[in-house]
């Protein structure tokens, strides 16, 4: 059984950026109904022992009844898992290092910042917009829905969640205003790390 993560800090932690109710639906209700409906379909099955990493790459192997429950709910799970990590209360910015990374790809950290929310702010409808680190390059990615094209979640580094549930209660139809103050949540350590793994 895939069971729901806690959380690294509280509902609040991220106040005034992202809200505490915002958060608390947005895990409790919609990661947990990702957790259930995936349980739904491989509970009884051969496939239910399977760690996660492990199902999302058997995805072409798996019977067609379960496979696009799999995949939707799978990918739905482990993005979510991957959004909390790369947030963090208080500001964080870009250690020396990776921000020279940052330089060498975008320009300027604010040139990058720039492109970054003009991606998101394109990205239509409910999809995830992400920084890929590509051989060493980083690059900007749009996807929709849950989808990872790249079938490898470990190349993304830092990922917003541009679906309306992340953030309409706070801020309706206002993407740009969530997107600027997302920024001062970003775990850059983490996007470090991972950018290093
Ligand atoms: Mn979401």
């Amino acid at each position: 059984m895939f069971t729901l993560p806690p959380l690294p800090y509280t509902y609040d932690a991220l106040e005034p950026y992202i809200d505490a109710q915002t958060m608390e639906i947005h895990h409790s209700k919609h990661h947990q109904a990702y957790v259930d409906k995936l349980n739904g379909a491989v509970v009884g099955t051969e496939w239910e022992e399977k760690p996660l990493d492990e199902l999302l790459q058997s995805l072409p192997l798996l019977p067609d009844n379960i496979k696009t429950v799999v995949k939707n709910h799978g990918w739905g799970h482990r993005n979510h898992t991957f959004f909390w990590n790369i947030m963090i209360p208080g500001w964080s910015t870009p250690s020396d290092n990776f921000m020279q990374i940052i330089n060498k790809n975008f320009g300027s950290f604010d040139s990058f910042k720039e492109q970054f929310a003009t991606a998101a702010l394109a990205n239509f409808g409910s999809g995830r917009t992400r920084l890929i680190k590509k051989h060493d390059d980083l690059e900007i990615v749009n996807t929709p829905n849950q989808n990872n094209p790249l079938m490898d979640y470990n190349k993304a580094i830092l990922g917003i969640d541009v679906r309306e549930h992340a953030y309409y209660l706070k801020y309706q139809n206002r993407r740009a205003e969530y997107l600027t103050n997302r920024r001062s949540v970003v775990n850059w350590n983490k996007v470090e790390e991972l950018y290093n793994k």
